[in-house]
């Protein structure tokens, strides 16, 4: 199987990111009923201390099946976040009842899926309030009847392979909003009829217009993206677009995909994971819906080329102001090592620095990431799980329990993390786009519910300011159309931003188009909103990255290059030692002894630092 998928949540609001993780099953397991389809690891330290424990039977998690993703999003706007698991046979909705307990309500909604699902991820397409759910199928295949061996074997491994295989059409759940959800992809025109091989799933706002667009991945075919016509229904313009294919119009094994704006134009930039022999895609957004491949010039199309990838994540790891690349992989089976020209199942971690010149640089020897024994890397979330302003990460590995990375980056740069709470717009604000000015620089992101492979990360949005102590102003342009302004306020440090708090905008309602059905006011817990100050809305210059032009120079407060800096004692920060003891039960039962690493620091090490902890096997 190619799963499986991690999510960092919260399932109790206290601020501390919980874990969860699928679980694998296999095919005699499955045939007997299948395994429990995640497992639920609750953040239950004391503020000082990083823990774990295993809660997934007290959390009611106990449905069984063969699961392969996760996705996270409050759909009843409850304020808390519900879990949907994708896998074979079945997927599963768990409704959070509060308390990190949850309820399958999958037959009332009317979610199951059927055959194999694999990416799923949630946006407000039609903007009413409720965030709606996509989930892409892959292959048809039966465990009952599985083909002849002798017709399936791919070099040393009996599998099937995907390209050889039918396909089987998407789902679009609708949200009703009372609990229940319809099936509209074929009204919708994102059924994909022709049955491509469906894997990852990118929702965002492409074109800017503020109606959320959807990014497929497709193993051995042409990726899909569906231009939201504000009507309820999509058109597949990604051959138009520039992003159906490779660089020279190549049909290649496409896995995942991860969105960001790289250049601080305004425009979400699109990357695409796929199988070894094929390099990775960074497709610049143009404007106007078009992109260009650019993974080449920027230097992510050699590096990543023989790789088998799957999860792939842009974030600032090491808040400089601009995005930084992670990326995982590992060949299908074991079977196939040593196999001519084949990868090995277990791959290293890649790391992309972004040199903020248009170009990256692979760093991951230098920051620890593939310092312990290398795993077969699947799906990878983002999220900052001990509160310090740096993101960390987290790993599903094939056969082996998960990895979970805590950035120990040193320098001197700030940072803001910002938790979005619609009122009028869905309740944990999916498809908010936020711009947060430092100086001259703009920077934004959006709020996202489940993509990359299979994964969903931390809801809050982590920015890096570089070396800004201060903001001048956060923007945020509702889903329900409210543009919003916050004003200045100092860095390293946790916001919640709550729609209707701060001081509208005239220019977002009038920038949106209207949509019927958006009055869906709910009285919820506030937190105390930010000093306004009204500002202008300007627009970004040109991308560096773009092929047509730049005028973009200097004025930059982000130095590339980070000062290095050894742990301060004074800011009560654990040694590794000290971390490991106390991450001793992490992610897992008694059993589970984790022992630490790390790397050595060094002039080579570009301010980006982990501490690795690994599981021993079980
Ligand atoms: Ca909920
Ligand atoms: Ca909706
Ligand atoms: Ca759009
Ligand atoms: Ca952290």
């Amino acid at each position: 199987m190619s799963g499986g998928g991690v999510a960092f949540l919260d399932c109790n609001n206290n601020g501390k990111l919980d874990i969860a993780v699928v679980n694998d099953s296999s095919i005699d397991r499955y045939l007997a009923g299948g395994d429990p389809m995640i497992t639920l690891y609750l953040q239950d330290g004391n503020g000082k201390t990083l823990h774990f424990t295993d809660v997934t039977a007290t959390a009611g998690l106990t449905t069984k099946g063969w699961a392969t993703g996760i996705a996270v999003a409050d759909y009843d706007n409850d304020g808390l976040p519900d879990i949907y698991v994708t896998g074979y046979g079945h997927n599963v909705l768990y409704h959070n009842l509060g308390g990190c307990k949850f309820a399958d309500v999958t037959a009332k909604a009317g979610v199951a899926g059927g055959g194999f699902s694999a990416g799923a991820a949630w946006a407000d397409y039609d903007r009413d309030g409720f965030v709606d759910l996509y989930v892409a199928r892959y292959v048809s295949t039966d465990p009952r009847h599985l083909p002849d061996p002798q017709t399936r074997v791919y070099k040393n491994a009996l599998t099937e392979l995907p390209d050889k295989m039918p396909g089987e059409t998407n789902f679009l759940y609708r949200n009703r909003g009372d609990g229940t959800f319809e099936e509209v992809a074929t009204k919708a025109g994102v059924q994909n009829p022709q049955k491509a091989h469906g894997m990852g799933i990118c929702w965002g706002d492409f074109d800017g217009d503020g109606w959320p667009d959807l990014y497929v991945t497709n193993d051995a075919s042409s990726n899909f993206l569906f231009h939201n016509k504000r009507v309820g229904t999509f058109e597949d313009i990604g051959l138009d677009s520039g992003t159906a294919y490779g660089e020279m119009g190549q049909t290649y094994g496409n896995m995942a995909c991860d969105s960001a704006d790289l250049d601080h134009n305004g425009r979400f930039d699109l990357f695409v994971t796929r199988f070894a022999g094929q390099p990775a895609s960074l497709y610049i957004n143009d404007g106007h819906n078009e992109f260009h491949d650019a993974a080449d010039r920027a230097g992510i199309a050699g590096p990543t080329s023989p790789l088998v990838k799957w999860g792939a994540n842009f974030a600032d790891f090491d808040n400089s102001g601009w995005h930084d690349l992670l990326m995982a992989s590992g060949n299908f089976s074991t079977l196939l090592d040593g196999a001519p020209g084949e990868p090995p199942f277990v791959e290293p971690i890649e790391l992309f620095l972004n040199k903020t010149n248009g170009a990256f640089r692979e760093i991951a020897a230098d920051t620890g990431l593939n310092a312990g024994p290398l795993k077969s890397r699947r799906g990878t979330a983002l999220g900052d799980v001990n509160n310090d302003g740096r993101l960390d990460i987290l790993i599903f590995n094939v056969g082996a329990p998960p990895s979970l990375f805590l950035n120990e980056t040193r320098n001197d740069n700030h940072w803001i993390t910002l938790r979005l709470v619609g009122t009028k717009s869905n309740r944990m604000a999916i498809g908010a786009r936020v711009t947060v000015t430092t100086g001259n620089i703009k920077q934004v992101d959006e709020v996202r519910a489940g993509g990359s492979y299979l994964s969903t990360s931390d809801p809050r949005l982590h920015f890096g300011l570089g070396s800004a102590a201060s903001f001048d102003r956060i923007e945020v342009l509702w889903p329900s159309g409210l543009l919003e302004q916050f004003s200045r306020g100092s860095s390293d440090r946790f916001i919640s931003l709550v729609e209707g708090s701060g001081i509208a905008l005239p220019s977002g309602q009038a920038r949106l188009a209207k949509t019927p059905g958006l009055e869906i006011a709910q009285a919820i817990p506030t937190s105390t909103p930010q000093p306004i100050q009204s500002t202008s809305y300007d627009l970004l210059p040109e991308s560096r990255w773009g092929h047509k032009k730049s005028h973009r120079k200097g004025g930059s407060f982000l130095a590339p290059e980070m000062r290095v800096s050894q742990p301060d004692s004074d800011r009560d920060e654990p040694g590794v030692a000290e971390v490991t003891r106390r991450l001793n039960r992490l992610l897992g039962e008694s059993e589970r002894v984790f022992q630490g690493t790390e790397s050595s620091p060094s002039e080579e090490h570009h301010g980006v630092s982990w501490i690795y902890f690994f599981t021993t096997p079980p």
